[in-house]
């Protein structure tokens, strides 16, 4: 099992030390300075610049982190907290590995939704990075939602239909139209927003968030680090106290790595249940046909995947299995 999966909260007896630490909120890091917003959710919340504590060893801090903070936690001018906790995480996002950075890295925490943004044209579409956001968020443990924009531009018929086998929620977006579906869609999560540049990323944050670009120099203003890394990811706050979506600038898609075929399953009950009772261990759930989607063989024991005989019996559509083998292909190759 892997930390920060759903469920995976270790139980402790001990009592955490700083028991009377003040609790906090990653909405931004940079370069060794952490924003973040302390006791969330009291009507006593205020934005403190903090730093990791030595006892903190190589523990990463990201954003969507809920962390304990003790020191100056006043948040006054030229005062620095320190982080001496980080929360057991609820979910987990990794960047892909790209020319910036070697490794795939944990960037957003205990985010509960994967808003996957595309332009209907203008950019054109591009189904493969759809799938691969998909099964990201099937994997981190986050629901996904399709936001289509640019709907002035082009029909969102086509896309929506590849994507009605998987039940993947969807909105439309398009110039001088109004936002409420999205913002229901949004309303008390902390939501991840995704998508490649020109797709309408940042006209949404701004639209949703109107104070954002404020919100953005701030942090630079106060961390005293310049501008913000574009490679980072940015919490901000809805209207309202209404949840909170977080920016990933400069993310160009996340990881694949590390995926379990079973986590993308799962996320499909029907198949998942066909999986449990028909599929050999270590399924792949690919088809037996070489030359079929994947073009797989049967596995080395010679048992194939036992979902083509739980469709063909009506437990659950072809359609629906066809979307989820091309979301497990989807893992292999690269990002773009
Ligand atoms: N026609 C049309 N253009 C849009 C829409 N949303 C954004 N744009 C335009 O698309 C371009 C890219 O938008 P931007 O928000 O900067 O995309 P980002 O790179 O994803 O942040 C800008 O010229 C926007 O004005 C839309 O719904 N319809
Ligand atoms: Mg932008
Ligand atoms: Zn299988």
């Amino acid at each position: 099992m892997r930390p920060g999966r759903r469920g995976s909260r270790p139980r402790t007896r001990r009592r955490p030390a700083h028991d009377d630490a003040t609790p906090g909120f990653v909405t931004a890091v940079d370069r060794g300075r952490y924003r973040c917003l302390a006791d969330p959710g009291t009507g006593d919340e205020r934005g403190v610049t903090a730093m990791r504590a030595r006892e903190l060893g190589r523990k990463g801090v990201v954003v969507g982190d809920r962390v304990a903070l003790v020191g100056d936690v006043s948040g006054d001018a030229d005062t620095l907290a320190r982080i001496v906790r980080v929360e057991p995480r609820t979910s987990s996002l990794r960047r892909t590995a790209d020319d910036t950075d070697p490794f795939e890295r944990i960037v957003v925490a205990n985010a509960d939704q994967l808003v996957i943004v595309t332009a209907l044209a203008d950019p054109e579409p591009r189904p493969r990075m759809i799938d691969r956001q998909l099964v990201a968020a099937y994997d981190a443990g986050m629901e996904p939602l399709l936001c289509l924009t640019k709907a002035d531009l082009a029909d969102p018929e086509a896309l929506i239909s590849e994507y009605a086998p998987l039940g993947v929620r969807y909105v439309v977006t398009s110039r001088g139209g109004d936002l409420d579906a999205l913002r229901a869609h949004l309303a008390g999560r902390t939501s991840v927003l995704v998508g490649h540049s020109g797709v309408g990323k940042s006209t949404l944050v701004n639209a949703l968030v109107p104070d954002a670009e404020r919100a953005v120099s701030h942090v630079n203003a106060v961390t005293g680090r310049g501008r913000h890394t574009s490679s980072s990811a940015i919490a901000l706050e809805l209207p309202g106290g209404d949840g909170w979506i977080i920016d990933t600038p400069g993310v160009r898609s996340f990881g694949l790595a590390h995926v379990e075929p079973e986590n993308v399953i799962n996320a499909f009950d029907d198949l998942a249940e066909g999986a449990a009772e028909r599929c050999p261990p270590l399924c792949d759930h690919l088809p037996k046909e070489p030359g079929g989607l994947g073009g797989r063989p049967p596995s080395e024991a010679g048992q194939s995947c036992g979902l083509d005989g739980w469709v063909a019996e009506g437990h659950a559509s072809q359609a629906r299995l066809d979307s989820l083998r091309r979301l497990l292909a989807s893992r292999e190759g690269d990002a773009e």
